[in-house]
């Protein structure tokens, strides 16, 4: 799962990145052109840590994403952004909106002043644009299909009515991640890489000290706003575990700015973890919502999938409050599921299966 941290330029997307990912990338190395670097990255995650201190398990693994530093939004909202960043953008799952909320009289802000507001807005409208154009363009398409008879008039049909529906959203400033969509719809939408459909996390990136600045969404939905102090997180992140740990306390930080912000970005990406355990490793594993136990079975391994005779199930709370398997089994609270069982968030797995 991919993130793309995107922002105007020196709204300190970079160095975000390099909190988040303890990556040391140089900072003001906007050369106008577009370039991505990647980090993956564990999800902090204390259902693992737990699990595996109960169960005495020797190795932890924690589900990951992928964050990547995306340079060339100019924030000018031409609506055409240039093929290679629109490439690297369409594959993201989510973005995270570096917005820049610090005053820092050595780095002049592109616009001439911070103002949050007015970047969070300015972004959107990049997107906003360029979905309308790639909705018009296959609004254009269709009409020639029908025109030609190329496929199925009421397949066709289909298609424009979905389209037209999102070209009325887009044309009134609605971003298509705020649309209601059926399965169906979502799945027809895939492949056109809309870019106002990903969900977005808001980062205001503050200074060392100060308040969050107030960020009003007219349309809220799939969308989520967070901050961190980014150059203090990145130094932090880049000094020994026991000096951040002294810095943390001076500053009022409590739980590392990283994990929260790691942890919140996994959840924009409406995922569900489930979880294996026993005295080799405690470890969570990542689904898109609505996955079956089938689905998580081939996650482990596609012979798990293929030799399937069922899931044994119990939630990880109910897990914990028992102790251990065997208690649980013997009081009838493991759960034994069949292929379609749909897997819940923080279940906890074992799968029996004929190798
Ligand atoms: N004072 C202050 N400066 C920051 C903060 N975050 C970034 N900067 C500075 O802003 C400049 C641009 O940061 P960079 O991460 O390269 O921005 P990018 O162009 O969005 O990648 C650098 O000089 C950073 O040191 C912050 O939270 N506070
Ligand atoms: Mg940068």
């Amino acid at each position: 799962m991919q993130l793309g941290l995107i922002g105007l330029p020196q709204s300190g997307k970079t160095t975000v990145f390099n909190a988040l990912t303890g990556a040391n990338l140089p900072l003001n190395m906007s050369t106008g052109r577009v370039e991505v670097h990647t980090a993956v990255v564990k999800v902090p995650d204390p259902r693992v840590d737990a699990l595996a201190e109960r169960f005495g398990s020797r190795k932890r693994t924690y589900a990951t994403v992928t964050y990547a530093d995306v340079a060339g939004l100019s924030g000018k909202a031409s609506g055409e952004l240039p093929g290679a960043l629109r490439n690297i953008l369409q594959q993201m799952d989510a973005f995270v909106h570096v917005v820049r909320a610090f005053p820092n009289p050595n780095v002049p802000h592109p616009l001439g002043h911070v103002a949050p507001q007015r970047d969070v807005e300015l972004l959107e409208q990049e997107l906003l644009l360029h979905d309308l154009m790639t909705v018009e363009r296959r609004l254009e398409r269709l009409k020639e299909e029908r025109q030609k008879g190329a496929r199925p008039k009421e397949v066709i049909a289909r298609e424009e009515a979905l389209f037209q529906r999102l070209h009325q959203a887009l044309s009134q400033d609605i971003p298509l991640r705020a649309i209601e969509l059926s399965a169906d719809e979502a799945r027809l939408l895939r492949g056109f890489g809309l870019l106002t459909r990903k969900p977005m996390l808001l980062l205001l990136n503050l200074d060392d000290e100060g308040e969050p600045p107030e960020i009003v969404l007219p349309h809220p939905q799939r969308t989520k706003v967070a901050w961190l102090r980014g150059r203090l997180e990145m130094e932090l992140a880049q000094m020994d575990p026991e000096d951040a740990a002294y810095f943390r306390e001076e500053f009022g930080l409590t739980e590392t700015g990283q994990a929260r912000l790691i942890r919140l970005s996994y959840e924009l990406l409406d995922r569900i973890t489930f979880y294996t355990v026993g005295e080799k490793e405690a470890r969570a594993w990542s689904l898109p919502r609505g996955s079956t136990a089938l689905d998580a079975a081939a996650a482990i391994h596609t012979d798990m999938a293929k030799g399937f005779i069922r899931a044994e199930v119990i939630p990880f709370d109910e897990l914990m409050r028992l102790g251990d398997w065997a208690t649980a089994r013997s009081q009838g609270k493991i759960r034994l599921e069949g292929k379609d069982y749909v897997i819940q968030d923080g279940d906890v797995l074992l799968i029996r299966f004929a190798g």
